[in-house]
């Protein structure tokens, strides 16, 4: 399998994660892959432009990173990485929204801070994002006794990436200062070897 790959982006962090916590990594290959690049084949394989973007043996293209971790939960015999069991799996869905609707907002603010033309910033717009990222990571912080669990499933691995791509990107701005549990949780995540493995560059 090959994964259109960016070291910087946070959604193919929690790809390739997931993949590591099940035993996986090895059957991954990866294509460098930058989705800004106007010349990047990337299209070819998701009309949509982004990565991640998984590439199977048969040719078939899989996105966007649910899915992907979705497939790749059917190829090993550990426990899963989206739980089975009614309430708990539920909760790992919601949980594992809450985390890329952190991405996304946080993506979003990038685009307007640093790609966008400074003449053209729109501040209500960038206020609107980070007063979604604060009250999502205060959701994150009420049920962070839930993120606990080895191997650790979507939900703790996409909270995870998500609070590694905050450090990333807005080191300035301190989530942790008022979720002190959610902070010592994340302390310990990020540890792990699939984690430390993928810390974002560039
Ligand atoms: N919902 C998608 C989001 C993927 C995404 O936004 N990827 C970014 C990189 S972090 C990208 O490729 N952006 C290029 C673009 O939006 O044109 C997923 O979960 O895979």
């Amino acid at each position: 399998m090959t994964l259109r790959h960016s070291p910087t982006s946070p959604y193919v962090r929690k790809v390739v994660v997931a993949a590591a916590e099940r035993g996986l990594a090895d059957r991954l290959t990866f294509q460098a892959t930058n989705p800004w690049d106007p010349a990047d084949d990337l299209p070819g394989d998701n009309p949509l432009g982004k990565v991640p973007a998984l590439k199977l043996a048969d040719g078939t293209v899989l996105f966007d990173s649910p899915v992907i971790v979705r497939y790749l939960d059917t190829l090993h015999g550990h426990a899963p990485l989206f739980p089975h069991d009614g309430d708990r799996g539920w909760w790992a869905e919601r949980t594992h929204a809450l985390a890329d609707g952190i991405l996304d907002a946080a993506v979003t603010r990038l685009i307007e801070n640093v790609r966008r033309p400074k003449e053209l910033y729109w501040a209500d717009w960038d206020a609107r994002q980070k007063a979604k990222i604060e009250r999502a990571l205060d959701a994150l912080a009420l049920d962070v006794d839930r993120l606990a669990g080895d191997p650790p499933d979507i939900a703790a691995i996409a909270a995870a990436c998500a609070l590694g791509y905050l450090d990333f990107r807005f080191q300035a701005e301190d989530w942790r200062a008022s979720r002190p549990d959610l902070a010592q949780w994340y302390a310990a995540f990020a540890d792990r070897r699939s984690m430390q493995e993928t810390v974002p560059k560039g």
